[in-house]
């Protein structure tokens, strides 16, 4: 009889998956293009679902995408247990940022089938929609719309930079499901995900025991001046929208250095008319402020709009800017946390508390189920780059402990 303290993932399986999937969107310098809805992330559903049907377990999509894979339990009166991440990626993503919380979870299930182990609670993996916010902002914007953040409409709206909506591109790669976003449940979800940054690496710990996510806000500048030729209009006389924007992106930059451990970025940039021999008429940037703290971030937010003012005014421009996202700094559930925290001590890795500094879907969850986070160290902490590496230890050693904390939190519900 398989006792939860013999079922050991297979590492290697799991690695080959990542690598098979990252063919999807694959990119020459080995990193991963697979935008949210786009023709690749509808090739990786696909694989997923088919890899999921294998095991035995039923596939469900909501109606912005959402997919819920569950294997049953021995009690179907009891919610799901879920783990749950996301398989799109920025456009020089890396091969790990949020699949190898699909496909660790992924390997977790294929593990509970080889070892034909039955869980009291039914087991889910949750691939979310549009938790990057690159192509269609905000991030984790269908977790959102299943935690009741958002609607199904404001989600279906939301354009890319062509123009592009994302209802349209659910309805054309097949993944508008029928289920009402929400309405299928679970108990718990945990999310294994790496930790983006450099902390696990530099301290050699294996394990993230994440406790909670910091505040992030997003926001919209479009700065307006005059286009005019670049030889025949004198300095003084030019309404230079460049010129203004640079000005703001680096009091932006202060803000972030006057408010550490906050963070403070312009990531998106549109010059218009982008010609070598005008003076730029028009600027849209995005800026995104984050912090744990919601009062500093208040601050910063006070600070960021009161510095665009008076760049405008010896700049001769003029600019709009609105707040388009906010979630709120979040803290996860302790009794998850403990599981993971044991499930790593169980597995002998060593791990370490910590925040996240980057958003998950964990975020949104954590509003409607007791919901935590695993991490595993990534190279140099380097990620939302084509570089982004990670090996297969910690990939397996991150997937054991996501099945030895799922069993924990299970054998509570028996
Ligand atoms: O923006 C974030 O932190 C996440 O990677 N979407
Ligand atoms: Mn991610
Ligand atoms: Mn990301």
């Amino acid at each position: 009889m398989t006792s939860k303290t013999n079922l050991t993932i297979n590492a290697q399986r799991l690695w080959d998956s990542l690598m098979e999937t990252a063919q999807f969107g694959g990119t020459p310098k080995g990193g991963i293009k697979r935008l949210s809805v786009s023709d690749e992330d509808k090739r990786v559903r696909d694989w997923f679902r088919a890899e999921c049907e294998k095991l035995g377990c039923t596939v469900e999509v909501d109606e912005v995408g959402n997919m819920f894979a569950t294997r049953p339990g021995k009690r179907s009166d009891i919610a799901p247990i879920a783990m749950g991440s996301h398989l799109d990626t920025q456009p020089t993503g890396g091969k790990f940022d949020g699949v190898l919380g699909v496909l660790g979870a992924l390997e977790a299930m294929r593990t509970l089938v080889d070892m034909e182990y039955q869980t009291n609670a039914p087991i889910m993996i949750v691939n979310w929609t549009n938790e990057e916010g690159s192509r269609f902002a905000p991030a984790m914007l269908c977790s959102g719309v299943y935690a009741g953040v958002f609607t199904p409409e404001f989600a279906y709206s939301r354009e890319d930079r062509a123009g592009i909506k994302l209802g349209d591109e659910l309805t054309r790669i097949g993944y508008k499901g029928t289920h009402k976003a929400g309405a299928i449940k679970f108990s718990a979800m945990f999310e294994l995900h790496i930790e983006q940054g450099p902390i696990l690496e530099a301290e050699a710990k294996m394990i993230g025991v994440v406790t909670g996510v910091q505040g992030m806000r997003w926001y919209e500048v479009t700065v307006t001046g005059q286009e005019s030729h670049t030889g025949a209009t004198p300095m003084s006389l030019r309404k230079n929208a460049l010129l203004a924007s640079a000005r703001m992106i680096d009091a932006i930059d202060a803000v972030g250095m006057t408010h550490l451990p906050g963070v403070a970025s312009v990531g998106l940039i549109e010059n218009r008319p982008n010609s070598r021999n005008v003076v730029p008429g028009e600027v849209f940037f995005t800026v995104d402020l984050r912090h744990p703290d919601e009062k500093v971030l208040d601050k910063m937010e006070t600070a960021f709009r009161a510095a665009l003012p008076k760049i405008a005014a010896d700049t001769k421009v003029t600019f709009e800017e609105k707040c388009i996202w906010k979630s709120p700094a979040v803290k996860f559930a302790p009794e998850l946390i403990d599981c993971v925290r044991n499930g790593a001590k169980q597995a002998g890795f060593t791990s370490r508390e910590m925040a996240s500094g980057a958003g998950h879907d964990a975020a949104y969850i954590a509003r409607v189920a007791p919901t935590t986070m695993i991490f595993v160290p990534c190279l140099g902490g380097i990620s939302h780059n084509e570089a982004e590496s990670t090996t297969l230890e910690e990939c397996g050693a991150g997937s054991q402990v996501l099945l030895n904390a799922v069993l924990a939190h299970d054998t509570t519900l028996a």
